[in-house]
């Protein structure tokens, strides 16, 4: 071929290739995301913050609703490899049993993000990074406010979040840890109430049957439970809040709201609105870029000295 027509086809290429605009050039994101259930007003806040920041970035989410089965997450997650997603977001609803999916999306080369709740594997190269809060300095906050306020000394009844899971495993040893210092300060009986309000209420009405009035505090690993045990606490005509000491975690509306009303005394901040800081991490991943192994939220505590104040711009 004569270089006149190479000239011809190369300036073509040229013309054509800068004829398209920049964006379409940017292939889109799909991302698989494979969430624990719908357990609490926490996890429904969570999942539509992921959702709405996708929808937002243009990402194609896939979402999978685990409904309280890691076996339903673990199917998602197969079904994300078999599809060739760009990233594959995981919020495990229990930390074991995860390694061979999670090889299996090593062999792929797709990247793993966990989000909100961690695992425990023998190979860390298994994820490539977590984003979540401090479940340990979540137990030891809230240890720490109640020993101050009932000086030391008490009878607490504990509602476990999901058996298992990684919130209830770390708010239940670092809470336990912190307390230890107080001789007079301790668990007397411990349930699970699996994160629900309806757990909540059922383990507290077992409690008020088995302890009658030989409790003054309730410690909740999720306001959910929380406010299910003070609809218990009502029913057996007693004041929640002021009979019975009452704290928990997260920091919902509902119960910022329930701290104003005097009915939760204390409430740990765990924040669940995760999508732009998750969206961001994949695009980093995705261009290549190196992200940090962990990043925790910074959560805060509400009690009656600040919840009025923080209602009103209380976002889930
Ligand atoms: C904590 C999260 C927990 C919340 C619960 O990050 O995993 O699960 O505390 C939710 O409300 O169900």
């Amino acid at each position: 071929m004569t270089l006149l027509p190479r000239l011809f086809t190369l300036a073509f290429a040229v013309f054509a290739l800068s004829a398209v605009p920049l964006s379409a050039a940017k292939k889109t994101l799909t991302v698989g995301f494979a969430q624990t259930g719908a357990e609490s007003a926490w996890r429904t806040a969570n999942t539509e913050s992921l959702k709405s920041e996708a929808a937002k970035r243009g990402i194609n989410l896939k979402f999978s609703d685990g409904q309280g089965r890691q076996e339903n997450q673990i199917r998602a997650v197969r079904s994300f490899i078999t599809q060739r997603v760009d990233a594959i977001v995981i919020a495990p609803i229990v930390e074991t049993g995860w390694e061979p999916i999670l090889r299996d999306a090593k062999r792929a080369k797709i990247p793993v993000i966990l989000m909100d709740r961690t695992v425990q594997v023998s190979d860390e190269s298994l994820y490539t990074c977590f984003v979540g809060s401090d479940f340990a300095e979540e137990g030891r906050m809230a240890a720490d406010w109640l020993a101050k306020h009932v000086d030391g000394k008490g009878r607490i009844l504990e509602l476990q979040g999901t058996p298992g899971s990684a919130p209830a495993n770390e708010r239940r040893r670092a809470f336990a840890e912190a307390i230890a210092k107080y001789p007079d300060l301790k668990v007397i009986d411990s349930q699970s109430g699996d994160f629900r309000r309806s757990g909540g209420k059922e383990v507290m009405e077992a409690f008020l049957k088995k302890h009658g009035r030989n409790f003054d505090i309730v410690y909740a690993h999720n306001d959910d439970m929380a406010l299910g045990a003070i609809q218990a606490i009502e029913e057996a005509g007693l004041k929640p809040g002021k009979d019975v000491t009452i704290l928990s975690i997260d920091a919902i509306k509902e119960a910022v709201q329930a701290v104003v009303d005097g009915k939760l005394n204390c409430t740990v901040e765990c924040n669940p609105l995760f999508g732009p800081k998750v969206y961001d991490l994949i695009e980093k991943i995705v261009a290549g870029e190196t992200v940090p192994r962990v990043q925790y939220n910074k959560d805060e505590l509400f009690d009656a000295t600040n919840a009025a104040a923080a209602l009103p711009t209380r976002q889930y």
